[in-house]
């Protein structure tokens, strides 16, 4: 992305110069899926596609917000002391909640801005387009107004803006990974704790590609608020019989012990895959400290099987790209990433098979589907931060 581009768009829109430049990642999640609102383990890194903001202050209290990739919805204009949900006002309610959760928190803002939006990560294909677009608000609120607010405490405003202002009962993973991530490196998070270890994602003879399923079902909010609601039935029959606040403190084996107390087969499956993948995230963070890249790619190919046949978050989409991955010379491991339903998976390859990889992966994808995937390279970024120009 061009730095002048940007300055140019905010200028072209607004009529004058911008005056600052804020970069916010997407995330890829390398294993951990469903995890994070039952306390268990992810391990999700940021990536380079993301979301580029352009601001400036403005001497009354409205926010003027305009994205280059929805011309048409043109600017929306809302005042900071009026910050109710409003599905007219489109992309701009997640810019909404952040200002009003910090709001909150800080105390109010004497002043709005005008706000230029530009973002790399394809919609709906669960790289995190949202918390991305969150986080950047976040941190442009808190630098422009020199508010007194941790990075962690935004990521945390972000997950309320999901929650109590878009109705989605997501847990912390994205805004997490969005925001406190490294480059260079993946996290390994403990979602009950908040505890984190960053990792490095040092991969010199391999790369993760990025397969882009460009399909998404319809009602993807109602479905995963569902398997929340799912797992948390079946913790409250668990709690009968064994002392937990949530389903990733069982191991495996607790869980085998006491999973007779779940009445609903269905739950027991929800459950089962909460457990099982948070103890198999833990054990990939690990096979990856000592680079051992076969066993994290053989924990990738078991998360995506128990998100197929436990979790049932998979479509016939990105089965098949992970099938048609997994058949590749040189694949390592293959896997949905994010919440599923379709959207995005994720294949770790080797560096000399990538050009293949992408070829055959494609073709045979467009020919049982009936259109074509998208691939991407995936590289590590920072978490959301100011772009300083260096000239
Ligand atoms: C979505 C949610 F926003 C995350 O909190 C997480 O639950 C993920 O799905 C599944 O692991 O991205």
């Amino acid at each position: 992305m061009n730095r002048k581009n940007l300055l140019t768009s905010f200028e072209e829109q607004f009529g004058y110069e911008g005056e600052r430049v804020f970069f916010s990642p997407g995330r890829i999640n390398l294993i951990g899926e469903h995890t994070d609102y039952n306390g268990g383990k992810v391990f999700p890194c940021a990536i380079t596609m993301g979301t580029y903001g352009v601001v400036k202050p403005r001497q009354d209290k409205e926010v003027h917000a305009f994205s280059g990739n929805f011309p048409a919805v043109g600017t929306v204009i809302f005042s900071i002391d009026d910050l109710e949900y409003d599905k007219a006002d489109n992309w701009t309610n997640y810019v909404k909640g952040m200002i009003k959760f910090i709001q909150e928190q800080t105390g109010k803002l004497s002043n709005g801005f005008d706000l230029y939006i530009y973002g790399t990560i394809p919609n709906g294909a669960s790289l995190s387009s949202s918390a991305s677009l969150e986080l950047l608000t976040g941190v442009i609120v808190r630098d422009l107004f020199d508010l007194s607010i941790s990075q962690l405490e935004l990521v945390k405003l972000g997950m309320r803006t999901e929650n109590e202002f878009l109705g989605l009962n997501s847990g912390i993973l994205d805004q997490f990974a969005i925001g406190m991530a490294k480059k260079g490196n993946a996290m390994l998070l403990d979602t009950n704790t908040l505890e984190y270890e960053q990792i490095p994602l040092d991969l010199p003879h391999h790369k993760i590609v990025i397969m882009n399923s460009m399909t998404r079902r319809e009602l993807v909010d109602s479905e995963y608020n569902t398997r929340r609601k799912q797992c948390e039935d079946a913790l409250d029959q668990l709690k009968t019989v064994v002392e937990i606040d949530s389903l990733g403190e069982l191991s495996e084996e607790e869980f085998e012990n006491h999973k007779q107390v779940i009445s609903d087969k269905v739950l027991v499956k929800r459950a089962k895959h909460a457990v099982y993948e948070s103890a198999r995230t833990e054990r990939a963070g690990e096979a990856l400290k000592r680079n051992d890249l076969k066993t994290f790619g053989q924990y990738m190919n078991d998360s995506h099987v128990s998100l197929h046949e436990d979790y049932e978050v998979t479509v016939k989409e990105t089965d098949l790209l992970v099938r048609l991955a997994w058949k590749q010379t040189g694949t390592v491991g293959a896997r949905m990433t994010g919440g599923g339903f379709g959207g995005c998976c994720i294949a770790i390859v080797e560096n000399d098979q990538v050009d293949e990889f992408i070829n055959k992966v494609g073709s045979a994808f467009e020919i049982e589907i009936g259109h074509g995937a998208e691939f991407y390279i995936a590289e590590t970024e920072d978490g959301t931060k100011e772009w300083v120009s260096h000239d």
